[in-house]
């Protein structure tokens, strides 16, 4: 066995060094801890890490838009539509069940009860409704400019919590003065008065994390509208088979990179890392509550029903995708690790080319089991941490809001904690609390950021297994040429 493993992890050596490179940040993050670095020392020394993320952010429009428009530029549009629905049907389905698992595990571990903090802060917060919050992402997933929902989609605020709807933000005006902490006068603040009529309702960030959808169903629209264009539409269509090709030997040549940026990465995120907060053990059993919930969904009912629907071994198909797996740990970005997903598919689990294509790009934006999960699971904990009892009805709205939440985070570090703002206003709980989980944030961000590519990559093996009389080469095990030869 021991042999075996050695050969796996030698035949896979980009997948050997990355892991490696994941154990040395950490050592590196917790040993340099410990030192009092300065603020320009850490800065320098995250530059390696902030450059794998720069590298393979920079990959993630071009590869979604040339996927999404070639691959269903070429499909027979019958075949497409079956695959677009088993593929948003199966997507919401396993969202919603591993909301569920989530909110069995914590009404059974009971993290937060007998946390003995003063629930002075309940009933006073900003009430927003599953209505609200379902509107709030459908208005958002429609950009109103395509141009600049590409810049908006990477910014994750974890504040300011915007306490009302996007669409009625009209900022006053803007004034930049000078204070303490920026005596150059560089900060920039925003002063945004609401329409008197406007009561408090949405969250942070929506906005710009929706327009990650948005780009993918102006990309998905343009690709069926180009395949029924026919001869008119293929100049459009070549030029993005050009640029997927390129995108696909770019990200080639850049993984040989990755090992050395994950190092820095990981390393940097932890000499950032905050304290804990003032829960403490709590904490601890919350974190723990959702790696449980997490193990349960990703290795147990996911290839659960991976095997039940396609009668093949989940686990080989799993060991194909090991290498996404990590960079997901090291980025704790399912969009940026997008590239590398759609690598091990195409190269290792030997999905259709078009399968992948439309898939992928569709799942790392609207399929988020972790980060459901994960929401559903702070929402009671800070509940429970409150001593605030929920009832039947509010767990059921938890578990709406929680998916609905998850289909509005993009695929970016943190970005389930900015909209778990949605849940929590869901039902009642101050938005703020979201400062009680911060503290360990990162380290579970990272296995739900696991969770997510494992969902999406799993999911384009089902529906490739499914829809396989539509797409030969899908599930027929041929190697598909690897980009780049
Ligand atoms: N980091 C997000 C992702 O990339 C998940 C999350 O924040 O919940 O999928």
């Amino acid at each position: 066995l021991l042999i075996n493993v050695k050969d796996f992890l030698v035949r896979n050596g980009l997948l050997t060094l990355s892991v490696f490179a994941v154990a040395t940040g950490c050592t590196m993050g917790f040993l340099l801890r410990g030192t009092q670095l300065s603020t320009q020392a850490k800065i320098y020394f995250s530059f390696p890490g902030e450059l794998l993320m720069r590298m393979l952010k920079m990959l993630i429009l071009p590869l979604i838009t040339s996927s999404l428009m070639s691959g269903l530029s070429s499909m027979e549009s019958k075949a497409c539509c079956r695959m677009g629905v088993l593929t948003v049907t199966y997507y919401l389905w396993t969202t919603f069940i591993a909301v569920v698992v989530g909110i069995v595990l914590v009404i059974i571990i009971k993290p937060g009860v007998g946390t003995d903090m003063e629930s002075h802060r309940l009933g006073g917060g900003p009430v927003m409704t599953s209505a609200d919050a379902l509107i709030d992402l459908i208005r958002n997933m429609v950009p109103s400019n395509l141009i600049e929902a590409t810049f908006q989609q990477y910014k994750t605020d974890l504040i300011p919590i915007l306490k009302v709807p996007a669409r009625t933000v009209q900022p006053n005006f803007v004034y930049v003065f000078p204070d303490e902490k920026d005596p150059k006068g560089r900060t920039v603040y925003l002063e945004l008065t609401p329409p008197p009529d406007v009561t408090y309702k949405t969250s942070p960030g929506t906005s710009q994390q929706m327009n990650v959808l948005g780009i993918v169903i102006f990309s998905a629209t343009m690709g069926l509208l180009l395949g029924r264009m026919g001869e008119r539409g293929a100049p459009l269509v070549n030029v993005c088979q050009c640029i997927n090709e390129c995108v696909m030997k770019i990200i080639n040549a850049a993984v040989w990179y990755f090992p050395f940026g994950i190092i820095f990465l990981v390393a940097g995120k932890i000499l950032d890392m905050q304290d804990p907060s003032t829960l403490g053990k709590k904490l601890g059993w919350y974190g723990i509550t959702v790696l449980a919930g997490l193990f349960v969904h990703g290795l147990i009912l996911l290839p659960f029903f991976y095997f039940i629907l396609t009668k093949k071994n989940p686990f080989t198909y799993i060991r194909g995708l090991l290498q996404a797996l990590v960079i997901a740990l090291a980025t704790s970005s399912s969009s940026a690790t997008l590239p590398i997903t759609m690598k091990c598919l195409l190269e290792n689990c030997h999905v259709d080319r078009q399968i992948a294509r439309f898939v992928l790009p569709v799942g790392a934006t609207i399929n988020m089991d972790g980060t459901a999960l994960y929401e559903a699971v702070a929402a009671i904990f800070i509940a429970q941490v409150n001593d605030y009892e929920l009832d039947f009805g509010q767990l059921v709205t938890i578990s709406i809001t929680a998916t609905a939440a998850s289909i509005g985070a993009a695929g970016i570090p943190q970005a389930g904690l900015v909209t778990m703002v949605i849940v929590l206003t869901s039902v009642g709980l101050p938005p703020d609390d979201i400062t009680l989980i911060v503290a360990i944030d990162w380290i579970l961000d990272r296995f739900r950021t696991m969770i997510n590519v494992l969902g999406d990559a799993l999911a384009a093996g089902i529906i490739g297994h499914l829809c396989r009389k539509d797409f030969p080469l899908s599930g027929a095990g041929k190697a598909v040429p690897s980009y780049g030869t």
